[in-house]
């Protein structure tokens, strides 16, 4: 089993961590609010003073936190992970941030020694515990080969894609898909409710029909009612198209559908949506129509 180290215990990154305690390896953990590891300490997580002294302590450390300016809040600095690496260590990033981001800090882990592995995942919350997440995994391909058999054992389906940078790009590349399709989906209930389908038979037939993707089979039926606690909030999915349309300008691909889901989002916050589930995008669109919103 494996010494491993963790670093941004939110959501997702509890789950992970779960799943490798589980897994019955050794992880030592460090989150900026302090309180959400409790839990996970009562499940053997070993609790540590900084994200540096967590990659002191661990053969292979890895992070998911939200953004790139998190997770330059917790590799940089005295304190960070970066001063705790070394050789023969590897760092495994799984947050979605900027592909250039995730490039400059594979060079900056070599500086060191180590290696970096970028290993984004598909799927929420409720697909990792029901161990059916998939991983796409970039960096060296002897370095992808030692964090394999661990980046399995938090999801069962892992994808080797290429060097640094490419799992970031290509899960950007996936989600923007989410928005679009949940976008899309409301179009189709909305005009379907206008004329006279009751929303929850709308909903029941879209999602049994052939547009429905294992996203809108589980998030459509949230325009019947928001999860209390947001999967996917409507702040972090915009970070995803806001990369992926920079991403895009920059390779000169044209991303028109999400560039569309893209201004929902925004009128969405503007709404004061921003920490609801994306799924809320129905209802930007539900008061555009007239209609009831969720
Ligand atoms: P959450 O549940 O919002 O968790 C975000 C994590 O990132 C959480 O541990 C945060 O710490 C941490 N974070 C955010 N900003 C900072 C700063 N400035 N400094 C240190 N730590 C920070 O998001 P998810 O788990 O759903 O998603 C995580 C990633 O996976 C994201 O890239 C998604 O796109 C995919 P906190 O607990 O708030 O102190």
């Amino acid at each position: 089993m494996a010494n491993l180290g963790f670093v941004g215990l939110g959501l997702m990154g509890s789950g992970v961590v779960r799943r490798l305690l589980a897994a019955g390896h050794q992880v030592h953990g460090w989150n900026r609010t302090k309180e959400k590891a409790a839990p996970l300490v009562d499940e053997g997580l070993v609790w540590c003073e900084s994200p540096r002294e967590v990659a002191e302590r661990s053969d292979v450390v890895l992070t998911m936190v939200t953004h790139v300016e998190a997770l330059a809040a917790v590799t940089e600095g005295e304190d960070g992970l970066l001063a705790g690496l070394g050789p023969g260590k590897v760092y495994v990033d799984m947050s979605t941030v900027r592909p250039a981001a995730s490039r400059r800090m594979a060079e900056r882990v070599r500086e060191t020694g180590a290696e970096m592995v970028d290993a984004p995942v598909s799927g929420s919350i409720v697909t990792m515990e029901a161990g059916q997440l998939s991983i796409m995994a970039a960096g060296s391909r002897e370095t992808f080969d030692r964090v394999e058999p661990i980046l399995r054992d938090i999801g069962p389906t892992v994808t080797y894609v290429g060097e640094n940078g490419k799992a970031v790009l290509l899960k950007i590349a996936t989600n923007l898909s989410l928005a679009v399709q949940m976008l899309a989906f409301s179009e189709g209930i909305l005009l379907a409710e206008k004329g006279g389908i009751e929303r929850r038979v709308a909903v029941e037939v879209l999602t049994n029909s052939a547009m429905a993707s294992p996203m809108v089979k589980y998030r459509g039926p949230f325009v019947l009612g928001l999860p209390e606690a947001a999967w996917f909030d409507v702040e972090m999915m915009q970070k995803d198209l806001v990369y992926a349309l920079d991403e895009g300008r920059a390779a000169g691909v044209p991303l028109p559908t999400t560039a569309i889901a893209n201004e929902y989002l925004t009128a969405a916050r503007a709404m004061g949506l921003e920490h609801e589930d994306f799924a809320v995008v129905f209802d930007v669109l539900a008061g555009m129509s007239g209609l009831d919103t969720i």
